[in-house]
């Protein structure tokens, strides 16, 4: 089984012959299904969410208990280890059910964490003949999620959601937990694997390639400062999620409150910094990361206050002056970060990201890199609300 057999599915309807392409790549996720144990039989997979790395699908079950469960195949190009992945799943997971145990900051609320469904032979994911490596997840009945934020209401429970998580987290040593993915979010190392890229290729002459050219050489000297503060002593690694996108916060479908965070697999030893950052740029960002439109993206300041006042009602209390300080520029530099990963991977051939024409990458950068600006020409705003909610 390969990438394309799967990203062929999304085109389908379920109404698929058994002996088809379609078909036949259907009765191999089926059987992948089978070899998780959980309670019913397999009578539905399809493709689930818009992860740009793994495999994402939903499997629905013929029982009377728990009628989901979701499956995903690692990206092993990505995730080099993946037993280490799920081991670091493992250890977060369970410190946090120990710590909602005792939890009573979350009076009258409710955390819900995605468990690890075991295969029939006991292990925490089946591996293919074919090498490919599969686990299963529960879903988490009553939520929903969103590629962008709703409204003010939304974006301070998103802020919560990120400001929870961090605080359950926040007692768990980063070093009892693996560096899954070595370099993640260290801007000066996707800086020069820009230039070992650029040195390599042609970029065709473009308006748009000429604007991320010019634009990633004129903030690569600004670039390095969270990993300078790191170097300095003022900032330090704590255990972060690595990836809360807007799409990663799970909220309850009645009453609209944030109720947990999904897609676990990069959370290893950061700064909370790369997570604000992320969380922001994917949340004030209303025409979302996808647009075609990225001349007309903005930051809206609005959102920004309404997620980093949800945030710091639960992550205060851990946080530092020098963490404070750093604010501004972490909010400046991921949507910078993923802009530069994006164009790099474009010029790159796409090796990296899921796209779904060969544009796609640039496309993505433009927005990341709108989005940047936007965020430069608000500094004075963007500054003074952190100096309110501080
Ligand atoms: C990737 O696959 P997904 O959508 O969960 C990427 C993130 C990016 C995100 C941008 C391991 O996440 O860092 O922010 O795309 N994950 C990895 O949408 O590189
Ligand atoms: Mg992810």
């Amino acid at each position: 089984m390969n990438n394309t057999d799967y990203l062929t599915l999304i085109f389908f309807s379920h109404r698929i012959s058994e002996g088809s392409f379609a078909g036949k790549t259907m009765k191999k996720l089926f059987a992948v299904a089978g070899r998780f144990a959980v309670q019913g039989k397999v009578i539905d997979v399809r493709e689930f969410g818009n992860g740009n790395i793994n495999n994402t699908f939903l499997v629905s079950l013929d029982t009377e208990g728990e009628k989901h469960f979701v499956l995903q195949r690692i990206n092993t190009q990505v995730f080099q280890r993946p037993e280490l992945v799920m081991r670091n799943m493992r250890i977060a997971t369970e410190h946090i059910c120990r710590r909602l145990e005792y939890a009573s900051r979350i009076a009258g609320r409710c955390w819900k964490v995605p468990r690890v469904l075991l295969a029939h032979d006991g292990r925490d994911h089946w591996v293919g003949p074919d090498g490919s490596f599969w686990r299963a997840i529960s879903f988490i009945d009553g939520s929903q999620t969103f590629d962008t934020i709703n409204n003010i209401d939304h974006a301070r429970e998103v802020g919560y959601a990120l400001g929870m998580f961090h605080n359950l987290l926040s007692d768990l040593p980063p070093d009892r937990l693996a560096d899954t993915l070595e370099g993640f979010h260290i801007t000066p190392r996707y800086l020069r694997q820009f230039d070992e890229v650029l040195a390599k290729c042609r970029p065709g002459v473009s308006p748009e390639v000429n604007f991320c050219l010019k634009f990633v050489r004129k903030r690569s000297p600004w670039a390095h400062v969270l990993e300078d503060a790191v170097a300095e002593g003022r900032l330090l690694l704590r255990t972060i999620h690595g990836d809360p996108k807007v799409n990663n916060i799970l909220m309850d479908t009645v009453s609209g409150q944030a109720i947990g965070m999904v897609d676990l697999d990069t959370v290893k030893p950061g700064l909370v910094h790369y997570d604000i950052g992320d969380c922001l740029r994917s949340g004030c960002n209303p025409l979302g990361e996808e647009t075609e439109e990225w001349e007309t993206v903005h930051f809206e300041t609005g959102l920004c206050h309404a997620v980093l006042k949800g945030y710091l009602s639960m992550a205060r209390e851990f946080l530092t002056e020098d963490d404070i300080h750093y604010l501004y520029d972490s909010i400046r530099l991921l949507p910078f970060e993923l802009g530069l990963r994006f164009f790099t991977d474009y010029l790159e051939g796409n090796v990296y990201f899921r796209v779904r024409r060969p544009e796609h990458n640039l496309a993505r950068a433009l927005v990341q890199f709108r989005l940047t600006e936007s965020i430069e020409s608000q500094e004075p705003a963007i500054r003074s609300i952190i100096r309110e909610l501080r």
